[in-house]
């Protein structure tokens, strides 16, 4: 079946994704120090830190410290890769384009592996590193590899004989700080944007989780051999910043239940509830709530928790025991707040990091997990009566990063969609990202947009060049 953009459903027809391989799970790490300019690097200080398999708790390995000599160091170099008339400079947009493609490939290459490193590093299924964070990657590479040499100004007409016209040039170095819960995925939604527009980059992962971003290097290393053979201003830097949410999940009585049920449940739970896209407020109108709150609390019961290299496990240990802590006071507070525990609500029996899906009902705007981000498996459902109503409520947050709306009537949907306050809103769906499309928070969601054409925004100046016209006709 052909969809509107032209492509094949589910992919096109030469690169369906590959069929899952057996997960490696005694890898060998081997890139542990800090890439700069193509090198490896030890740390300045001579300082390490471990990093963590959060399912068993070992140490994976120690890796080299970067502090600010580092980062000056890794600024530098970026800046001298930026300078006019560098081999990153000089090189045409078609070849920015093909760089980040081999990248591409190589990360297609590698997959395995690299899911295999996510896994060990955050505890997340080796399926869903493997078919999501991966797939994600891989596509947000090309789409950016596509817009390298697309990137152009606008010729505008003014009120004088004068010809004028904008350059959308590259910024210079980019900063990127990315998170734990999805490291590769999100360095790669910062990096290929960055790259496409003709910036460099200094990178700084999360410490909880290193592991994929450090393999990257070796895999730009590979595609930086070929960049060679062809790269301090004011301090109003620019920011784009993707923060938290307290996402509302609204489903109308006429909502088709199972859908609702279904998404609303991966839309909380998926990767241990570590989003910032969590379903975490999941408000249902009153005539569907008992039975929408038992459907959700069968699924929440099902939940296979355990061991993230077994590939029927949907759920894993969360991050750390800082983050673990955290969500079991969340949800002592929820029991001592007067929700209703429908399941769960600890941690496994001795079993490290893994905190049993929990589902509350009965939860009133004014309680601490209907407020604050939880980000971990926790289920909050509330009632409501009126659309006037839940739409009030679901935008008195100051989040506002995504909502989603399950409801069969056309009317009601686009009612919502204008009405609720967030970067995204999903009807009838959940998670539904896609390298084209914007992705980014209203409100203290945050700044900017990531992916898609709004993106490239992020990482250009705009150029405007005026060139007065001679008043004599020649
Ligand atoms: C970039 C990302 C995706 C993609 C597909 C399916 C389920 C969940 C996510 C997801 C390009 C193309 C596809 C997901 C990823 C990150 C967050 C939340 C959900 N991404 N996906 Cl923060």
């Amino acid at each position: 079946m052909a969809t509107t953009n032209g492509a094949v459903e589910n992919g096109q027809p030469d690169r369906k994704p590959p069929a899952l391989p057996r997960p490696i799970r005694n890898l060998e790490v081997k890139f542990t120090k800090i890439f700069i300019n193509n090198e490896w690097h030890e740390s300045n200080s001579g300082k390490k830190f471990a990093t963590y398999n959060p399912s068993t708790l070992e140490k994976i390995c120690e890796v080299e410290e970067g502090d600010k000599p580092d980062v000056d160091k890794a600024v530098e170099a970026a800046q001298a890769a930026f300078q006019r008339g560098s081999p990153w400079r000089r090189l045409d947009a078609l070849s920015r384009g093909r760089l980040l493609h081999q990248l591409a490939d190589l990360v297609e290459r590698d997959r395995a592996t690299l899911a295999a490193l996510e896994t060990m590093d955050t505890g997340k299924p080796f399926l869903h590193a493997f078919f999501i964070d991966l797939e994600g990657c891989i596509r947000t590479l090309r789409y950016f590899a596509g817009w390298a040499d697309k990137i152009q100004g606008k010729t505008i007409p003014t009120d004088d004989n004068v010809v004028c016209f904008t350059r959308h040039e590259p910024i210079g170095v980019c900063g990127a700080i990315t998170p734990w819960n999805f490291p590769l995925l999100m360095l790669v939604w910062k990096l290929a944007p960055a790259l496409c527009c003709g910036n460099t980059m200094v990178l700084k992962p999360a410490e909880q989780t290193p592991l994929t971003a450090l393999y990257l290097g070796s895999l730009i290393k590979e595609v930086g051999k070929l960049v060679k053979e062809a790269a301090s201003r004011s301090n109003l830097k620019r920011v784009t910043l993707e923060l938290g949410g307290k996402n509302p999940c609204i489903v109308c009585a006429d909502a088709d239940l199972d859908l609702a049920v279904e998404c609303a449940h991966q839309g909380v739970f998926f990767n241990q509830g570590q989003c910032c896209t969590a379903a975490s407020r999941v408000f249902v109108e009153e005539q569907v709530y008992s039975e929408f709150v038992r459907r959700s609390v069968e699924y929440a019961r099902k939940r296979p928790v355990g061991d993230p290299f077994d590939v029927k496990t949907e759920q894993g240990p969360q991050i750390d025991q800082k983050q673990f802590n955290k969500i079991l006071e969340l949800i002592e507070s929820g029991k001592k707040e007067g929700a209703k525990l429908e399941c769960g609500g600890s941690a496994m029996e001795d079993k490290g990091l893994f905190i049993k899906p929990t589902v509350f009902s009965e939860v009133t705007d004014n309680m601490r997990i209907a407020k604050e981000e939880i980000f971990g498996p926790v289920q909050p459902i509330l009632k409501f009566k009126s659309i006037e109503e839940v739409i009030k409520r679901a935008n008195s947050t100051d989040y506002g990063l995504t909502a989603a709306v399950f409801t069969k009537n056309l009317d009601k949907a686009l009612k919502l969609a204008s009405a609720l306050e967030s970067g995204t809103v999903w009807i009838n769906c959940y998670n539904a990202l896609y390298a084209q499309a914007p992705f980014g928070g209203f409100k203290m969601s945050g700044n900017g947009r990531e992916l898609g054409e709004y993106a490239l925004a992020e990482y250009t100046e705009v150029k405007t060049v005026t060139i007065k016209l001679g008043d004599k006709n020649p």
